[in-house]
């Protein structure tokens, strides 16, 4: 049966965007057509990747990307979210690699061809390794580099694209790849994490100017992913702890992009732990966003500990995904309605949303009811929060299949559509086949 939501949603409208999403490393395989980039250097180091793979052929979507395209189409969708893998479109000497730019383009006529949105993110993780060899994030030039890369993008995509995002979840790439270094390129330090962060808004906002000026047509904005703190109990102290978990971890990156600033944790740092801030730096990241995208997940526990004083806690009892995430679908309501209230937001897509379960291809068919229970519920979440008042314009269901899930490897599954590895056989799970029956009933509501 398909995905319900009520007859009066304003997600059943004309102006409102479902769509499935996927990143560049981890699907499209064909690693020795572009340059080498951190993740490959990451899935090299032995014991970074839980099953000890990497990159190299993923779901080989270089060589499918026409039966992927069909398979976007089949479900019904109006948009697909992409990313652009730099070292495939950019040689290391700063010149456009024309054999890699023509993939996407390819991809994109193809793509406008049957009426599907493209939704194209220019930085989902995978720097060129000759960066990193340069300091990557850590060096201020690595911003520059990004919007020269960008640049070069807008100008061969033309009028291609509907959708720009600068970077994918800064959180990630700084955080977990420069603070507690499970993501590449592994780095272990408060300051490197939050330099690193600086370095990726600052090329954000250099990138808009770029977006700007080159791709005036498509929307331009960023994509942040959210872990909605709540606290442990209802005391005094672990409340602030939650707020400075959320300043650290949530704050860091929009406040910067709305308000020009750093959240007030930023004051509880060591001087050698603040960011690398220059003169004009805020301006240029807070350059005005034609829209903000919203990956959600799962919501984060806190209690009052730690030397900024918040540590997270595991609550026992709860349904978790195959992540060991709990799914808690107010939290995602709750989230879009405070960050409404609290800042004068753009326009919002969710663009990432789904949960990992343990799949099994049995007799042909994948049925999981995990991530349909899931999906009903978050996307009953979104159609909240637009009731509640927040202007959201679309919603993106993460992933448009299987695909290499970064320090878990092959093992944990977000696809609405299953991957044999094998084969590269592509299945379509009970949830893709929900996904795309509230396709259909949207399509037939409206032409009524
Ligand atoms: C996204 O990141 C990525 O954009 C995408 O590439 C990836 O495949 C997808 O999600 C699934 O992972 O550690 O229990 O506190 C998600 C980023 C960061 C989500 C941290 C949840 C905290 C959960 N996430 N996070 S926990």
């Amino acid at each position: 049966p398909p995905f319900k939501l009520p007859a009066d949603s304003p997600m059943m409208s004309d102006n409102f965007l479902f769509g499935v999403a996927t990143a560049s490393f981890q699907i499209e395989g064909a690693a020795d057509s572009r340059l080498p980039c951190i993740w490959d250097t990451f899935c090299a180091t032995a014991g970074k990747i839980a099953d000890g793979s990497d990159g190299s052929v993923a779901c080989d979507h270089v060589r499918l990307w026409r039966d992927d395209v069909d398979l976007i189409d089949n479900l019904g969708v109006d948009a697909y979210r992409l990313s652009v893998s730099w070292g495939r479109v950019m040689h290391a000497d700063g010149s456009v690699n024309r054999d890699g730019m023509a993939f996407y383009i390819d991809l994109l006529d193809e793509l406008n061809h049957r009426g599907i949105k493209p939704f194209v993110t220019l930085y989902h993780w995978d720097l060129p390794q000759y960066l990193e060899d340069k300091g990557g994030w850590l060096n201020r030039d690595t911003a520059h580099a990004f919007a020269h890369y960008v640049r070069a993008v807008a100008q061969a995509f033309g009028d291609r694209v509907y959708a720009y995002s600068t970077l994918n979840e800064p959180f990630c790439s700084a955080f977990l790849g420069y603070e507690t270094g499970i993501h590449a390129p592994g780095h272990q330090s408060r300051a490197m994490g939050r330099s690193a962060a600086h370095h990726l808004l600052l090329g954000h906002g250099l990138a808009m100017a770029e977006l700007r000026q080159h791709a005036p047509k498509a929307l331009a904005g960023i994509v942040l992913n959210f872990g909605p703190a709540y606290p442990q109990s209802d005391c005094e102290a672990d409340a602030r702890a939650a707020q400075l978990a959320h300043e650290y971890f949530n704050l860091w990156y929009l406040q910067p992009l709305m308000e020009g600033r750093y959240p007030d944790i930023m004051g509880a740092l060591a001087s050698d732990e603040r960011p690398p801030i220059e003169d004009s730096d805020m301006a240029i990241i807070s350059a005005p966003l034609d829209y903000l995208g919203i990956n959600y997940y799962t919501r984060n526990v806190y209690r009052a500990g730690g030397d900024l004083g918040f540590e997270e806690v595991r609550i026992e009892g709860v349904p978790r995904t195959a992540m060991g995430w709990e799914i808690v679908p107010a939290a995602l309501t709750d989230l879009l309605v405070s960050l409404n209230r609290a800042f004068t937001l753009p326009p919002i897509f969710i663009t990432e949303n789904g949960a990992a379960e343990d799949d099994k291809l049995v007799g042909g068919a994948v049925h999981d009811p995990m991530r349909l229970e899931y999906l009903q519920t978050h996307l009953l979440a979104v159609d909240a929060a637009i009731r509640d008042g927040v202007d959201i314009r679309g919603y993106f269901a993460w992933s448009l299949m299987d695909n290499f899930e970064w320090a878990e490897g092959y093992n944990k599954r977000f696809g609405l559509v299953y991957v044999d590895y094998q084969s590269q056989a592509r299945v379509l799970k009970s949830s893709a086949q929900a996904y795309r029956g509230l396709m259909t009933q949207k399509r037939a509501s409206l032409t009524k």
